[in-house]
This record gives C-alpha cells, structure tokens and sequence, in this order.
C-alpha cells in the first residue's frame, strides 16, 4: 500500500501522550523548531505523564496542553473541531512490559481501545481531507516488541510477521493492525514506525537505564533480570525524535519504518558500562557501583532479542543515528546528575502536584 509522497506540511499536530517520555522528548524538539506549527499535547497524565518535562516549552505560543483522555471520544472531536488539526503523532499508550505482565487489561483499554478511538475521529474529522496527498497524516508510533524475540541471529523487517508475546506487545500489535485496518479500508493516511528500546532525558525511573541510574546513585541494589544475557538494541530518544520529524513531514503513507539505535548490548553488559560511567561521573574509584549488580527472578515469557534492520528510513529519509551507546549513556548520566530536582520529585511523587500548580486546576 505505498504510495510515493511529497511533503506533508503540518499546520497543527495533535500529539497524544506527550507529558511521557518520548513525547516530550518530541515536543522539546517541534516546538521551538517549528514555530508557526501549533502543537496540542492531550495527555491523561497517568503515572507516567509527567508535565514538568515540559517546563522549557510550556509558555510558547504555539503549544498548548489538554488533559484528557485519547477514549474520550466527545474530547477528542471538540479538539479536531476547535483546532483542525492536519496530523496526530500518537504516543499515548501505557509503555512497560512488567506493567501489563501484573496486569494486562489497563492496556487493552489505552493502547486498543484508545487507538481505535482517536483513529475514529480522525476518520471523521478529516472525511473531506483524506482523498487530498498530503494534507493530512497519522503518525502512529509503535515497537519491535510487535514481531516477537529473535535469537543470536537475524533481524525484524518491515515485513517480518506479528508475533507479540507479552500483554503489552499484543496491545500494541493490535494497535498497529487498527491503524493498517484504517488506511486500507478508509484510506486514513498513516504511517507506522516500530523503533527499539528508548533512553536518554525524562524517561521515567522503571525502565532500566534510569533504574540503574537513580539506585547507583542511592546505592541500591541494580536488579539484572535472569542471567543478564538478553539482548536490546538502544536508541537515544533525540535519535528517535528526529526519525519522527522526518517521518512526519516525508515519510510515504502507508509504509512502516523500523528505527534501530545500531547498540544491541547484553543487558549485563549494559548494566556494567552504566555503572562503571556512573562511577566515572561521581569520580568514585572504577568499580565501586558494579558490586550493586543482584541478579533476580527473570521476567516472564521474557523475549530474548530484538534487533531491527532500519535500512529504509536509512535510505529513503537519510536518517541514522548519531548518538553512539557510550556517547548517549555519558550524555544521559549526565543529565540526570544535572537534574535532581526531576528526579527527586519522581522519586517522592511530587511532580504529581505540578498539573495543579501551573494550570491551577
Ligand atoms: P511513557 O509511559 O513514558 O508515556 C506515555 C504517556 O502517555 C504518558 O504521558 C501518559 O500519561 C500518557 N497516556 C497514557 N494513557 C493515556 C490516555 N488514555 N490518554 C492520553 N494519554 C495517555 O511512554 P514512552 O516510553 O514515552 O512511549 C511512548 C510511545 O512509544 C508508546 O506508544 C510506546 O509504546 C512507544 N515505544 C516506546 C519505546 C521505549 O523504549 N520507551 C520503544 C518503542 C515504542
Ligand atoms: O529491573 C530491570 N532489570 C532487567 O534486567 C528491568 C526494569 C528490566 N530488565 C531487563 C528486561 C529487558 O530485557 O532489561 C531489558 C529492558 O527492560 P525495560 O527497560 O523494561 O524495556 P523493555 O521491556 O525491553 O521494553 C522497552 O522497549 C520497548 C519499553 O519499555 C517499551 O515501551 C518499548 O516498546
């Protein structure tokens, strides 16, 4: 279903979930870089919403926050009515795999039924606009954790096979196969992008780089799930974002792009190169934290290895990624280091409070 496209020129972009982490990492980027583009961000600030990300943008004029709800249909339609949007960049979803492994059905409710939601309003706010190339476009940011797990060798392509083996990849899958129902049978225009694992600024403290990072810090124990000997291919967040410009504004309707960070690392030997920068950070003596390694139970139905062949977004948007895993881990350590104040404030819940304090709700 491709179809080669020219330019997509948004005027205003609905994005969905960018109180998170990689949305606000996005909106950090679009906002001051595209001035006369006006971004709504509607978030439900879940645990994971978490507005003081979006302390540097939050008074520019062209941005402007919506709590709220992507299942909130009647929202959604009076967003698309009060701003017609021309894209959606979709990042809502509830993100970690240990959550949905506790319990699944939160996520069946954001990541299907809120996709199917907001695709609906898509669909009907934009009836007119959809036959016109270009004048509007559906964004829908997804992951590698839809194909399944790869052994040592191999990689996922675009056209390797959904088999999602955890409630939150199933989610997700569905998610991606809804959107895939939607330009084939409405002609909605969407693009799909499945990247690998995200790290880098804001990313909240359950994930494992900033895990390890916030208890090496506290010198906690660094829970390594199993034996350490899975494998993920890192990819820093700006890296991300800026596939996501591309994607946006040339990316073809209807194709998928893969976007891989080109660092597949064990994760015991991920860990031990975070700790052992940590060290270097703190100026502690080279090994001090790698004693906080603890392996423990392993996670259930854990996939051993993703690894995505981004050859496409490669060639056709002349994106690759610039940040090297030793570059975006010291980038990344330093950033929390600077910025204890987030952490703290994720760490006593505090940064909760900050929806009440800035728009006085
Ligand atoms: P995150 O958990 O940090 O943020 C999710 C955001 O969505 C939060 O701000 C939350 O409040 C919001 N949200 C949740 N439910 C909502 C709802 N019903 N309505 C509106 N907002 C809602 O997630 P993230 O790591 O930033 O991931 C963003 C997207 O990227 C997700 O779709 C995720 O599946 C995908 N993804 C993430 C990674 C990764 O490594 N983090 C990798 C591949 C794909
Ligand atoms: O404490 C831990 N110890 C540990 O060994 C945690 C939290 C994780 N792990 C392992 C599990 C994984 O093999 O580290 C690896 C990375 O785990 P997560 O940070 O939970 O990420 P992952 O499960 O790989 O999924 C992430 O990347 C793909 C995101 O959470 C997803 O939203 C994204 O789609």
């Amino acid at each position: 279903m491709t179809e080669l496209s020219t330019e997509h020129r948004p005027a205003g972009v609905l994005v969905t979930g960018g109180a998170g982490f990689i949305g606000a990492n996005f909106l950090l980027r679009m906002v001051p870089l595209y001035p006369n583009v006006h971004f709504v961000n509607l978030d439900a600030l879940t645990y994971a919403g978490n507005l003081m990300n979006l302390r540097e943008v939050q008074h520019s004029g062209n941005y402007t926050f919506v709590h709220g709800s992507i299942t909130d249909p009647a929202l959604v339609r009076s967003l698309f009515a009060q701003y017609h949007f021309t894209s959606v960049v979709h990042f809502a979803a509830e993100s970690h795999v240990d959550r949905s492994i506790r319990s699944p059905l939160g996520f069946v409710q954001t990541n299907i039924n809120g996709t199917v939601a907001l695709l609906e309003e898509a669909r009907a706010a934009w009836r007119s606009a959809m036959s016109s190339p270009n004048q509007v476009r559906f964004v829908h940011v997804s992951t590698d954790e839809v194909f399944g797990s790869l052994g040592h060798e191999g990689v996922f392509r675009p056209d390797t096979p959904y088999a999602p083996r955890s409630p939150y990849s199933a989610s997700k899958a569905a998610a991606d196969h809804f959107v895939r129902a939607y330009a084939n049978t409405y002609g909605l225009p969407a693009v799909i992008s499945n990247c690998s694992n995200n790290y880098g600024p804001f990313q909240f403290p359950e994930k494992l780089i900033p895990l390890t990072i916030l208890r090496a810090l506290n010198r906690q124990q660094v829970p390594v799930y199993g034996t350490g000997a899975n494998i993920r291919d890192w990819l820093h967040v700006h890296d991300h974002c800026a596939a996501l410009d591309l994607i946006l504004h040339k990316g073809r309707i209807g194709d998928t792009y893969l976007i891989g960070g080109a660092s597949e690392l064990t994760n015991l030997a991920l860990v031990r190169m975070l700790l052992t920068l940590v060290d270097e950070a703190l100026d502690q003596p080279e090994g001090t934290s790698l004693d906080l390694i603890t392996f423990v139970a392993d996670r259930p139905g854990h996939d051993f290895r993703y690894a995505v062949d981004a050859s496409r977004i490669r060639r056709e948007l002349a994106w690759h990624p610039s940040y090297s895993i030793e570059r975006g881990l010291r980038a990344t350590i330093a950033w929390y280091l600077s910025n204890r104040d987030w952490l703290d404030a994720v760490a006593d819940q505090s940064y909760r409070n900050y929806l009440n304090e800035q728009y006085s709700l």
